[in-house]
């Protein structure tokens, strides 16, 4: 029942017109509005036809990518038959960021290659990351910055915090490495900030990777979204009944680091500076369920560099505090990109879920998720083993049916990590939808296995 009502209510949402009122929302100091945001984006696109179209491989301007020119990580790709194969990979500092059958293609530091073919792997292609962005990737801000940088971000979150101050408030979860505040947008009609909630609660995170920009657009834009239609009665009942946390940018200075020259610097990890002077540790290998472990790196330079322990970042150490704080929390979205993916655990360790009630109630929520983005759901773990990671702990250390999202685009010929401004409406559109069947389980996950 509460699917038909979901289906229908998402149906009604998605085909009302988009209203016409042209104000690019970044220049409108009075309100922010979902379809302005979105419109800005598309008509950005549409009157200014010089912005590039980033999904297709274009003539390249070398100087574009010179940011990348002293960069010593290399574009790889390699025969790996299996997942297990794959994990190796990344053991040897490989970050897998493509698989197409037998084929793995992914960065792996100057100082890793050796490493990789130690371990039998054939390189079939290599190039410097600079020639494979010149190759692939041609464009950079201010082409995307219909993107909200950190300070865009914060000023979205203010203002529909400020212009909804009876169920919206706005508060940090800490400060990272660099000390900028992870910030979090809290819907409760109850309490605001830290005040504990009994309602059952879910979270919405984007970026712990850097480079993942549109991984902040899809939880920003649903914030805004939910707020906007929060006297919609479907909404309405979610916004009086749950405790909903967003936090888009938990990694805020590496989002920062990767657009600060105006040129992408295709960073994924924090910007913790490790004691041998190499930058970052990956957020999503920092976590503590089987921490250190498969699929995890432990050379510094490495771009799944673990770190030297479990929740050695204050970016990881402020989402375990803000975690282990709360018992109410239910369900967990974490955005990441890209690949089109919806992920369960475990993700680090090649074993379905022991608990046969919650393993079904994951593989039929991803399976409901992915039919609303066309994404494909499977367990994390068939993709590549990998430990450390966000939803494995949280589901691990307090039962939170916990999901990764890889989104748009496919592939990298779609425009990989940096597909341009004119995939923000339907991303964003898409998973708003399962972001709202998300919602409509989080009171009792379990009702999804039916009585
Ligand atoms: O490797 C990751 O951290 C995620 N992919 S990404 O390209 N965004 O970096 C996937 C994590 C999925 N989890 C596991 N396989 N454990
Ligand atoms: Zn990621």
């Amino acid at each position: 029942m509460t699917k038909v009502l979901l289906s229908l209510f998402l149906a009604a949402i998605f085909v009302c017109p988009v209203e016409s009122k042209g104000n690019n929302i970044k220049e409108n100091e009075e309100k922010i509005s979902f379809h302005q945001l979105l419109q800005a984006v598309s008509e950005e696109y549409v009157k200014n036809p010089s912005i590039p179209d980033t999904s297709q491989p274009k003539v390249v301007n070398p100087a574009d990518v010179s940011i990348l020119a002293g960069d010593n990580r290399y574009w790889v790709t390699i025969y790996a038959s299996d997942k297990y194969e794959r994990t190796k990979a990344l053991e040897a500092g490989l970050d897998i960021v493509e698989i197409s059958g037998k084929q793995v293609s992914g960065i792996i530091h100057a100082k890793s290659i050796k490493t990789l073919e130690e371990k039998g792997f054939v390189i079939a292609l290599k190039m410097t990351l600079s020639e494979y962005a010149q190759e692939f990737f041609k464009d950079f801000p201010p082409n995307d910055s219909a993107y909200h940088n950190y300070d865009e971000m914060i000023e979205v979150l203010q203002k529909i915090a400020d212009s909804n101050k009876d169920i919206a408030s706005l508060f940090s979860i800490g400060k990272s490495i660099e000390g900028r505040e992870i910030w979090t947008l809290r819907i409760n009609s109850s309490v605001k900030g830290t005040q504990s909630s009994s309602k059952p609660g879910a979270v919405f995170m984007g970026a712990h990777h850097a480079r993942e920009h549109l991984s902040v657009e899809v939880p920003l834009l649903y914030a805004v979204w939910l707020l906007e239609n929060r006297n919609n009665p479907d909404v309405k009942k979610y916004i009086d009944t749950l405790d909903i946390y967003i936090m888009p940018m938990v990694n805020p200075d590496g989002a920062e680091y990767d657009i600060s020259t105006g040129k992408y610097k295709w960073q994924r990890k924090n910007m913790r500076v490790n004691p041998d002077g190499e930058i970052g540790v990956d957020l999503n290998r920092n976590y503590a369920y089987r921490w250190g472990g498969p699929g995890a790196s432990h050379s510094t330079w490495s771009d799944t560099y673990c770190g030297p322990a479990a929740f050695s970042e204050p970016e990881t150490q402020a989402i375990k505090k803000f975690v282990e704080e709360r018992d109410n929390l239910k369900t967990l979205i974490s955005y990441h990109s890209y690949s089109e993916l919806v992920l369960y655990p475990w993700g680090g360790v090649d074993e379905p879920i022991a608990n046969e009630k919650d393993r079904k109630v994951f593989i039929t929520m991803a399976q409901e998720m992915a039919k609303y983005t066309g994404y494909k759901p499977q367990q994390s773990s068939d993709l590549y083993v990998a430990t450390g990671d966000t939803t494995d702990w949280t589901y691990a250390a307090k039962g939170i049916f916990s999901f990764t999202f890889e989104i748009t685009p496919k592939s990298s010929y779609s425009g990989g990590f940096y597909p341009g401004i004119k995939v923000i409406e339907k991303t964003v559109t898409d998973n708003i939808k399962s972001a709202m069947y998300l919602l409509s389980v989080t009171h009792n996950p379990y009702s999804v296995l039916g009585k």
